[in-house]
């Protein structure tokens, strides 16, 4: 076996964003272009004598890309890497593994809630020894080394059989493929009270999870229908497809709107759930009713002592900016510590780790603790489950209560896909270009009370990152964030972030969109958004 040296030149932009490299999946097929990168990312992390892991969401060019890698991992001396049965891995049970094993950090490949195929989109994303996504640090370090390669080292080999479970060398190197659910069941059954669950099971409680072709798929039949007795058929789209069989795995009422047309059906199951590509977020919808994910970081939070796991009570809850404040009235509530990050999940890692903050979450459909460093579908979906097992109460009965408790933080996300990149730069720069007349202008009848652009200052290593979405905030706690995102791959995508709080038990009606009108029409005022991007309404509305 040969290493082979490989002239390549530096190819621009391979720029990792909100969560690693994502490109087109016939970009990232390109010459050296997927080598290129993962020799960027060897040479800065270091590869000689280490331990890594490796697994995808089993999206179009997983299984090409995985050999590639391996093939790189041992020209560069790695000792071992620890593969998913088929380089299948979800990106929180890849996570808990890189922790389980005290390897040196792990490659997902993976476009999250992005389609796949040859298409759609592909990715990947290296995490640290905590388990956690790379710090900007470190991908900047990474973006930096890719403009100055100028050669790629690959050992010359056939491909390793990924396909059955056992120990295969490589070259010099060992590649164990694992069985990708087994780890990752056990630790959910750590947490959560299993017995009850399945005992509500037993007695007739209906669920539906929705898979969406994507790899949650055999972690749910396992754990939902093998473990916990839920009825066969519980889990639909349960086998992950390289195109996630033409769905857009992106869990959210209007990617899973069939799962969302059976819960405000006639014999609507009593719990419903679906999770992503990768299957690191989650939606959760009650009979008749749609969590929303700022509520249901807030409702998990309230209620996460009620699951063995977090018996003991939380030390913290961290959320994204973005994220509505309602899980901040818990906290305050229960007189533990609140933080506010930038978008992603990277930036809950050194929160986690210190011990600061127990649960995670983000308006996009993210909830996760400190038993991984990824948000984490499946976890979030059991711990409802066990809550819902404990409270004995319907998924309404447990949101009215938490809302007549806490008041109801109104709150929806409006996208604006596929905006020409110049004139999204434009609008945002306009946007941040007036941020310092805003204060005590009135629109829409509404006070502007403060308009900034978000930094943060991480509190455990003082790193800064700035411009992380402009904030405008009215009196009496409405506001709108604005940003543009940092996963997409084609031209800009424009979120707009919209949330009112309205006190006491009664709120402002059912329907969220209504009840924000006012802020939505300030917000296409102040920033002028069909003006910059001839753009009146949104793609997607969450
Ligand atoms: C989006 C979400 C963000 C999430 C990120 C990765 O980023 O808004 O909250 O962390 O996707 O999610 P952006 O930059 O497009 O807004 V996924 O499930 O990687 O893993
Ligand atoms: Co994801």
């Amino acid at each position: 076996m040969t290493i082979l040296t490989i002239a390549t030149q530096p190819i621009a932009g391979q720029k990792p964003g909100t969560s690693g490299l994502r490109k087109k999946t016939r970009v990232f097929m390109g010459r050296h272009y997927l080598e290129n990168f993962v020799q960027a990312v060897f040479d800065v992390v270091g590869c000689q004598g280490k331990t890594f892991v490796l697994g995808g969401d089993g999206r179009y060019f997983n299984d090409r890309a995985a050999q590639v890698i391996l093939r790189m991992a041992a020209a560069q001396g790695a000792a071992r890497v620890i593969v998913g049965q088929g380089a299948l891995l979800s990106t929180p049970a890849a996570s808990h593994l890189i922790r389980l094993n005290a390897t040196d950090g792990g490659l997902i490949m993976s476009a999250s809630h992005n389609p796949g195929g040859p298409d759609e989109d592909f990715g990947i994303k290296f995490n640290m020894p905590n388990g956690g996504p790379a710090p900007e640090a470190v991908t900047e370090a990474m973006f930096a080394r890719t403009a100055s390669l100028s050669e790629y080292r690959i050992l010359e080999v056939q491909d390793v059989d990924l396909g059955s479970i056992g120990r295969k060398t490589l070259g010099g190197m060992i590649v164990d493929v694992v069985d990708p659910v087994s780890d990752y069941a056990a630790l959910m059954e750590s947490l959560f009270d299993f017995a009850a669950i399945r005992a509500m099971f037993a007695g007739g409680f209906r669920m539906r999870m929705d898979s969406m072709c994507a790899i949650t798929g055999p972690y749910a039949r396992e754990i939902l229908e093998n473990r916990l007795g839920a009825a066969p058929g519980t889990v639909v789209n349960g086998t992950p497809l390289p195109d996630f069989g033409g769905m857009h795995p992106d869990p959210n009422p209007t990617w899973a709107k069939a799962l969302m047309d059976e819960m405000f059906g006639a014999d609507a199951p009593d719990f419903g759930a679906a999770s992503d590509g990768d299957g690191d977020r989650n939606m959760v919808v009650g009979r008749g009713i749609y969590v929303s994910p700022s509520d249901s970081l807030a409702v998990l939070a309230a209620n996460a002592h009620l699951a063995p796991g977090y018996a003991k009570g939380l030390a913290g809850v961290a959320r994204s900016m973005p994220t509505s404040a309602a899980a901040d009235r818990v906290a305050a509530a229960l007189g533990i510590a609140s933080f506010e990050t930038p978008t992603g999940w990277k930036f809950f890692g050194n929160l986690l780790d210190a011990g600061k903050a127990t649960l995670c979450g983000e308006e996009s459909f993210g909830t996760g603790s400190d038993h991984v460093r990824e948000k984490d579908g499946l976890w979030a979906v059991l711990l409802w489950l066990n809550i819902l097992a404990v409270r004995k109460q319907s998924v309404r009965e447990i949101l009215e209560a938490h809302w007549a408790q806490f008041g109801r933080n109104y709150y929806s996300r409006h996208d604006f896909e596929a905006i020409p990149t110049d004139k999204a730069d434009a609008m945002m720069a306009a946007l941040r270009g007036k941020l310092a007349s805003l204060p005590g202008t009135a629109v829409e009848g509404m006070l502007v009370e403060a308009a900034d652009d978000f930094a943060y200052t991480d509190p455990v290593d003082g790193s800064v990152s700035l411009k992380q979405g402009v904030r405008v905030l009215f009196q009496g706690g409405s506001r709108f964030v604005m940003r543009l995102s940092g996963t997409g791959t084609e031209g800009a995508t424009l979120r707009l972030y919209l949330e009112r709080y309205a006190p006491g038990p009664k709120g402002l009606g059912e329907d969220p969109q209504a009840a924000l009108a006012p802020i939505i029409r300030a917000a296409h005022e102040i920033a002028v958004i069909e003006g910059f991007t001839g753009r009146n309404a949104p793609d997607v509305v969450t």
